[in-house]
């Protein structure tokens, strides 16, 4: 329900191998939801956790929608997540 809420806009992926494809902001993992996991993709992205250090679409993992993927980010989506304000 919380990933329902979330959804402030759905775009475009300029950054993307798709520019044309939509995703929905915060959804690092682009599977059509926020949650937990949108949190551990752009840890792994930031980190580069198991040589990890791409994402499918970067304006999707950029939730706070500054133009850069940081621990903001992360931040940002778990104060979402478990405080329910952005
Ligand atoms: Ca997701
Ligand atoms: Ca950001």
């Amino acid at each position: 329900m919380l990933s329902a809420i979330f959804v402030v806009s759905v775009v475009f992926c300029a950054g993307g191998p798709d520019p044309d494809e939509k995703f929905i902001r915060g959804d690092a993992n682009m599977n059509q939801g926020v949650n937990i996991a949108d949190v551990i993709v752009i840890c792994h992205y930031i980190m580069a956790w198991s040589g990890h250090n791409e994402v499918m679409c970067p304006d999707s993992a950029d939730a706070d929608n500054d133009g850069f993927i940081t621990f903001l980010d992360i931040w940002y989506l778990i104060n979402f997540l478990f405080n329910g304000r952005e």
